[in-house]
């Protein structure tokens, strides 16, 4: 009877691999379904403004001193706003922190025609303090410029947004 302990493990890793088996085809079935959803935002995503990034619109506040603030946060993979607004040739203070977490995002603007042109990195600690001031009326892109081995980049998964400058 020394052995019936290891007989009846093996008997159970046997009946275990078989209901695994079994429980294969449902598991594909689930998988299958669980790609074709998707499927879908990542259709749109390739457009880089799909309706699936919902807009975080703000209005700069202009404070006493008359510098426009902002805000911001940087997470997995989105930013908060995504779409800011601000007053042309007023300066201008961004407040990008990144959320907690060990992936690295940073804030892009290569926009050097209106004034605005910076690439930082984001810390959860405290947040980067970026100065501009924006000299031309138009839409401009921001986003995350990390990237990932093979992986999309933070941009074509969602992380982007648009400052805009107005009147
Ligand atoms: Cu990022």
């Amino acid at each position: 009877m020394k052995y019936a302990r290891y007989v009846i493990a093996i008997s159970v890793l046997f009946l275990g691999l078989c209901s695994g088996a079994m429980g294969q085809e449902t598991k594909l079935e689930t998988a299958v379904t669980e790609t074709k959803q998707e499927a879908k935002p990542e259709a749109k995503q390739g457009t880089h403004e799909g309706p699936e990034v919902k807009e975080k619109r703000v209005v700069a506040t202009i404070g006493a001193d008359g510098v426009q603030r902002v805000e911001l946060i940087g997470d997995s993979y989105s930013f908060d706003p995504n779409y800011i607004v601000v007053k042309v040739n007023v300066p201008v203070e961004l407040a990008v922190k990144k959320a907690p977490g060990i992936t690295p995002h940073d804030i892009v603007v290569k926009a050097p025609e209106a004034g605005i042109d910076f690439k930082t990195d984001l810390n959860d600690k405290k947040p980067e303090l970026i100065k501009f001031t924006p000299t031309k009326v138009g839409k401009y892109a921001l986003y995350c410029g990390k990237k990932l081995w093979w992986f999309k980049s933070h941009r074509e998964r969602g992380m982007e947004g648009v400052i805009e400058v107005v009147e």
